[in-house]
């Protein structure tokens, strides 16, 4: 019976296209969209596999994020909501690159290998983004689900991170939140709500903002979550879906660019936002009166929201372990300043959600963020508990029990399962609307070192390799050598190469304290590898 089943797997209209190997990469397969069909259609087979080795609901997500409108991409998300662990990104990379005359036996191979009881419910929760070749993808997902007798669990258009969620609730039987969308909603919305209570603006804190949707998923979620949120706060979105996904547009472009979005009204010294295709990634931004952009990245959210977390467990007398983790895209500025200002660990791990998903549990109170704007905050189960005590402990004071009903707020409104751009939008408002600041007083944090990206196109970027979280070469031999060499002429220089996992490319970084020295100094280093 089931050698049967498994011989219907073989599926005319998804037989493999194409010869070159592709990898389950830091956001799983990401290439042209035309070249993904089949690819989706083993993965559908993978997440059932997956499901039943795990007994849980998985979560398949198609979406290429900040990535031009013709690439796509699918990721598989595990039942906590995390990345898919990394030894089956292996499997799904030999699955993917099988032979077709192979498919059947590589899956009875899997089988037999992961142990897994085929007598077992498989339930996927799938999810797409705007592109236009997303539901085409889905149904070569769905197709692969079906045959190995999954259950598909649609919920259309949504942003990266309410996948995420979806997956976490549904396999914690609600603890977390009700698996809907609108469950999705009303937990981050009625938190927020809760904690600005009637006082809608604060000192220099107005409820306004300006945000580029990057003309993704991210504008019909903010459209969504206006409603909720009624008057406590006024997104203006732009880049709303009309125009071409992530052109010009978005949080990786202005964050590499370090330029606002087009197809925007700017208006100095207002707050901005720029949020990704996929509604994961998030910056904030203003421009002055002499039109001088300014950019708050990850580095500057993670520092914020770190330095008021520290302040409200001051204020409720609760200890607790927290710790910061980064990449080394970090701004040297913003290490230091968690390091000798906040005096809380900042830890770095190599670029890729999980490195820093992963590090961050192992706090009390992880905070992670990507440079790019990619982060939340973790808390562990034992400090929420803890928490929630506190706020109706009768031998605690007023002042305590309020910071503690705060922090509780603040822990609804997060979404702990991934990096989430609308929730840490609500968490960097609810932050800036306590301290009663504009984005100017919060930009006075620190200063961050000029800094800048290149991404050099190579034949084969895996002639580099990198140890020591991405910031040392190792091969080719010499290279490491000659980079130090460069950058050891600049103050408070810093300069690292490593091949990008989501594209085919060598990225650059550099940063140094003179604006004027930066080109020279990362073209040097971009020379090294060009
Ligand atoms: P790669 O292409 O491996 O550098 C990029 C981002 C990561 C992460 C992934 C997934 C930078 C420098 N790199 O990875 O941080 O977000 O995409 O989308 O921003
Ligand atoms: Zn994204």
């Amino acid at each position: 019976m089931e050698h049967f089943q498994l011989k219907n797997i073989l599926n005319i209209k998804y037989m493999k296209k194409y010869s070159d190997n592709i990898q389950y990469g830091t956001a799983g397969f990401r290439t042209k969209a035309n070249a993904l069909e089949y690819i989706l259609y083993r993965m559908g087979l993978l997440a059932v596999l997956r499901s039943k080795v795990k007994n849980a609901a998985i979560g398949l997500m198609i979406t290429a994020s900040h990535n031009i409108g013709s690439d796509n991409g699918v990721k598989l998300i595990d039942p906590a909501g995390e990345m898919l662990e990394a030894s089956w990104e292996q499997i799904a990379t030999n699955l993917v690159n099988v032979e077709d005359a192979n498919l059947v036996s590589t899956i009875e191979h899997i089988i037999k290998e992961e142990n897994i009881n085929m007598s077992v419910d498989a339930i996927v929760i799938t999810g797409r983004d705007t592109r236009e070749s997303s539901p085409t993808l889905l149904n070569a997902a769905v197709t692969g689900i079906e045959v190995l007798y999954g259950i598909v669990q649609d919920f259309g258009i949504v942003t990266t991170p309410q996948l995420h969620y979806l997956v976490v609730c549904t396999n914690t039987k609600n603890n977390y939140g009700n698996p809907t969308l609108h469950g999705y909603y009303i937990k981050l919305s009625e938190a927020f709500k809760h904690v600005r209570q009637k006082q809608i603006n604060n000192g220099q804190y107005v409820a306004e903002l300006l945000l580029d949707a990057a003309n993704g998923v991210g504008g019909i979620a903010a459209k969504e979550f206006q409603k909720y949120l009624g008057t406590t706060l006024a997104i203006n979105i732009y880049n709303d879906g009309n125009g071409e996904l992530n052109y010009m547009c978005g949080a990786d472009y202005v964050k590499v660019q370090q330029v606002p979005p087009v197809n925007f009204s700017l208006k100095s010294n207002f707050r901005c936002v720029s949020i990704d295709g996929d509604a994961d990634r998030i910056v904030y931004f203003y421009t002055d009166e002499d039109n001088k952009f300014h950019l708050l990245d990850g580095d500057k959210i993670a520092t914020l929201i770190a330095e008021y977390l520290k302040e409200l467990l001051k204020e409720s007398h609760l200890s607790f372990q927290l710790g910061l983790v980064q990449t080394a895209y970090a701004n040297g500025s913003s290490t230091d300043y968690i390091l000798n200002v906040l005096q809380i660990p900042a830890i770095c791990v190599s670029t890729g959600i999980k490195h820093l998903h992963n590090k961050a549990l192992d706090f009390d109170i992880g905070i992670y963020f990507e440079a790019n704007g990619h982060g939340t905050v973790l808390f562990k189960e034992t400090v929420v508990k803890t928490i929630k005590e506190a706020v109706i402990n009768p031998k605690r004071s007023t002042n305590e029990k309020e910071a503690a009903s705060k922090l509780l707020n603040i822990i609804n409104m997060i979404n702990q399962t991934v990096g989430d751009a609308l929730s840490d939008m609500l968490l960097v408002e609810t932050i800036l609307h306590a301290k009663g600041w504009d984005i100017m007083e919060w930009e006075k944090m620190y200063e961050d070192l000029p800094n800048k990206q290149l991404k050099v196109k190579v034949n084969n970027k895996s002639i580099i390799t990198t140890a020591n979280a991405g910031r040392q070469c190792i091969t080719p031999e010499g290279l490491q050598d000659e980079i130090d060499k460069i950058v050891s002429q600049y103050k408070k220089g810093r300069s690292f190469v490593r091949p990008s996992g989501t594209e085919d490319i060598i990225r650059i970084y550099a940063e140094c304290e003179n604006l004027c020295d930066l080109n020279k100094l990362i073209i040097d280093v971009a020379l090294l590898v060009y």
